[in-house]
């Protein structure tokens, strides 16, 4: 791990090379860990963004990625969120604190946390074979072959999504705890959270504490909450229509469904590719279109921004989080709601704001009472949400946009530390060094031409 910058220029060949060091040091064998010692699993979605990047050194070792994840999948459909490593300590909770064990759904052999995380594994899937189809043959065919392998699966997991996960048909799926939306103290949840009682608890020690600045992370009352929903799921042995009717944290989260929406257009350009019968596409056009109507029900047009919906105190959740685009990650904007999106991004609230470092958007918005510039998804900025942000832009067509953020976003990894997030006015990189989806992004960026 690099613990200073001196020798580093920050050219972008600096940086691709450094990235792809960092990956196979990482590297476990077919899986990527997310960190080398605050993250000692694997990550659902960090495993997704992690493929991308290994797509550009090895489409098969890409590949190998999903599939180890996939290979934990549940009889549900349900991606687990952390797929642990027996050989690995030193991350709390463990398995034993989870106790998957007590559900029928996990499949045999495995040991999983019993939630999930945002579905970015179509579009990862998608992407592996675009760039093995831009190599040769014979990876194209290989690419090809995996996604045959991977199709049943990606299909069960958005089916789960689009059913166990919304009973309502609202087309946006319900999360269980914060740690589902990958955003783990956002403000968005900071109400839900507070309107908890924590019950009998057992008791616990918290091990992120010591890989990283108490003062980054999340607070003790939050931890005891995320810890209390744990046991409530575990109590009800995991089963979904239980969590449904006895957790106490259910929270309609925009982000994740923007980016189930951006997972099912990839999914149909699989099904396509694989020759899938047609029923399967018109399925997933459904879910698609769904979670499309579902996000303009949210939409607020005073924020200009798009809200999560907390089921539990039925009400909109008004804070200004980078959530709040979740337009623009799902794409097919009207022209009215392009305008308006594009323009809350460029906004002082947002990238406009003149204390930014570098244009590139803040977890929460510097607007927000609730931001705070060093801690975790409360302000910091991540390098992997921008590389969500590029990529939705691209695919909206704007193309100058894009370029600029990629090229902000390249700037603020020059110092090669590859931080999991940086503080947004200062530019200093925080949490773990040397992360995995940092590396990976940049090693997207280094090998794309916009
Ligand atoms: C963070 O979440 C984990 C819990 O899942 C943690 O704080 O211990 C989040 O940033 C999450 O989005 C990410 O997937 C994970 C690993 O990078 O770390």
């Amino acid at each position: 791990m690099s613990t200073s910058n001196q020798a580093f220029g920050g050219s972008p060949e600096q940086i691709a090379v450094r990235a792809a060091e960092i990956l196979r040091e990482n590297d476990l064998g077919g899986w990527t860990k997310a960190a080398p010692r605050l993250y000692p699993h694997q990550w659902s979605w960090d495993s997704a963004f992690i493929a991308i990047g290994l797509a550009h050194l090895d489409t098969r070792r890409a590949a190998q990625e999903l599939r180890v994840l996939f290979a934990a999948q549940w009889a549900t459909g349900m991606v687990p969120h952390i797929v642990f490593n027996p050989a690995a300590s030193g991350y709390f909770p463990n398995v034993e604190r989870w106790g998957t064990a007590v559900s029928p759904n996990i499949p045999t052999g495995m040991q999983t946390s019993g939630m999930c995380q945002p579905p970015v594994h179509a579009i990862a899937a998608r992407y592996i074979w675009e760039i093995a189809r831009q190599r040769n043959e014979a990876e194209a065919a290989d690419a090809t072959a995996f996604l045959r392998e991977l199709y049943p699966r990606l299909l069960a997991w958005h089916r789960y999504l689009a059913t166990d996960r919304d009973p309502e048909q609202s087309g946006l799926v319900t999360i269980y705890h914060p740690w589902e939306s990958g955003a783990d103290n956002s403000p968005a949840w900071d109400n839900a959270l507070a309107a908890i009682t924590v019950g009998d608890l057992p008791p616990y020690e918290r091990h992120d504490l010591k890989h990283a600045d108490p003062s980054m992370r999340p607070t003790m009352a939050e931890y005891d909450r995320y810890l209390w929903i744990v046991e409530v799921m575990k109590q009800g042995r995991y089963d979904e229509a239980t969590t449904y009717r006895t957790n106490p944290f259910l929270v309609k989260g925009v982000w994740f469904s923007a980016i189930f929406v951006a997972a099912n257009d990839a999914l149909l350009e699989i099904a396509d590719i694989v020759d899938a019968p047609d029923a399967d596409r018109a399925l997933i056009t459904e879910w698609r279109d769904r979670g499309l109507r579902g996000l303009n029900e949210r939409w607020d047009p005073t924020l200009n921004l798009c809200l999560d919906y907390d089921l539990r105190a039925g009400v909109p959740i008004r804070v200004q989080v980078m959530g709040g685009f979740a337009p623009l990650i799902a794409g097919h904007l009207t022209p009215e709601r392009r305008a308006a999106i594009l323009a809350t991004l460029d906004s002082p609230a947002w990238l406009g704001h003149p204390r930014l470092r570098w244009p590139v958007p803040p977890s929460t918005s510097p607007d927000d009472p609730a931001f705070d510039s060093r801690r975790y998804w409360r302000g910091p900025t991540w390098p992997v949400m921008n590389w969500l942000f590029w990529w939705a832009l691209t695919q909206a067509g704007e193309t100058e946009r894009a370029a600029v953020l990629r090229q902000a976003s390249l700037d603020q990894l020059a110092d090669g530390l590859f931080g999991e997030y940086y503080e947004p006015f200062t530019g200093e990189p925080l949490g773990s060094l040397d992360q995995s989806w940092t590396a990976a992004v940049a090693l997207d960026w280094l090998n794309t031409k916009q």
